[in-house]
């Protein structure tokens, strides 16, 4: 079925890509491309209201510290050990119905609300986004076959997965970005999407390295999704805050042991009954993308944090090659 949004890579096509590709400046060094490290790096809104930064216009009394701390962590490792020249996101409510796109605006900027809960996040974003890199990503995915396209409006509105998880990693919005879109293939035909990721991962990983950037992959998702459909008066009331259920909370740490122990292949295979047992957010593709572009490494993933949001499952996750490779 993912076959609908992914056509086999014909000779003239991968000639047609490969000419585009030797006209295409790079203007870092050949050779020092590389992924640094990969954050699990979840969005929900509730998350950037606690935290009370001028861009956003609620205000909040704060609450869930446990992942916000963990947030803490990965920013002080990412702008200290990490240094990237560009993070890049992969986020599930920017949904493209025709396979992937990738935004090549030079400025987004403008005001980001959630759908939902639009008294938590109203926020203003200006960020600059390295336009070469996200050139370079879809002419990989389109020459690895899939339909892959470039986001060229100036007045694009960007979606708060991708704003949640660029300003929970970097609220200084000083590293450049590239992001993408979710395809919402998944959602029609169950895990089949998925394969698509692989594909994606391994075409983001190339333009990496063919454009030499120093990455940081962010894959926004949250784990197990079964929510709340009521709120409380205070949304950051902590009293009211656990899990939806003990199922999708056993089958969260179910996850994360193979992650903390580097079981990455077994991991592999249980992301999707993962997915089926949870309704889990990692549907949307964004860790398999990242995991994928990563290689799907045999290192543990260090998790800086887990709780949940409105009974959602959420954990921080840092992948650091460097540190275990
Ligand atoms: O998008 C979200 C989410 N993933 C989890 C929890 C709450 C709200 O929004
Ligand atoms: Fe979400």
């Amino acid at each position: 079925m993912s076959q609908v949004f992914r056509m086999p890579a014909a000779a003239g096509h991968v000639a047609a890509a490969a000419e585009r590709h030797t006209v295409q400046p790079a203007s870092a060094p050949e050779g020092r491309g590389r992924i640094v490290a990969g954050y699990l790096a979840p969005h929900p809104p509730h998350l950037i209201y606690a935290e009370n930064p001028p861009q956003n216009e609620p205000r909040s009394t704060g609450g869930w510290e446990v992942l916000r701390w963990a947030y803490e962590e990965a920013r002080t490792r990412l702008k200290q050990r990490h240094r990237p020249d560009v993070i890049i996101v992969h986020a599930p409510h920017w949904i493209t119905m025709v396979g992937h796109h990738v935004n090549c605006v030079p400025n987004p900027h403008g005001l980001s609300v959630e759908p939902i809960f639009p008294h938590l996040l109203r926020y203003r974003y200006d960020f600059r986004t390295d336009v070469e890199l996200a050139e370079a990503i879809v002419d990989e995915a389109d020459a690895a076959g899939l339909v892959a396209s470039r986001m060229t409006d100036p007045g694009v509105r960007v979606d708060y997965a991708t704003i949640g998880a660029l300003h929970l990693l970097n609220p200084d919005w000083d590293i450049p970005v590239v992001s993408l879109s979710a395809n919402n293939n998944p959602y029609y035909y169950s895990e089949a999407g998925l394969d698509d990721m692989e594909v994606l991962g391994e075409a983001t990983r190339r333009a990496i390295e063919r454009t030499g950037r120093r990455a940081v992959l962010a894959a926004s998702n949250s784990l197990s999704h079964l929510h709340w459909d009521t709120e409380p008066e205070l949304p950051e009331d902590m009293a009211r805050e656990h899990p939806y259920n003990n199922h999708q909370y056993q089958w969260d740490m179910r996850l994360l042991e193979l992650i903390r122990s580097g079981r990455t292949r077994d991991l592999r295979t249980l992301i999707p009954e993962h997915i089926e047992q949870t309704a889990a957010e990692i549907k949307a593709g964004s860790l398999s993308w990242m995991l994928a572009a990563m290689g799907w490494p045999e290192i543990p993933g260090d998790v800086l944090g887990y709780w949940t949001v409105i009974g959602t499952g959420n954990a921080v996750i840092e992948w650091d090659p460097g540190r275990h490779g």
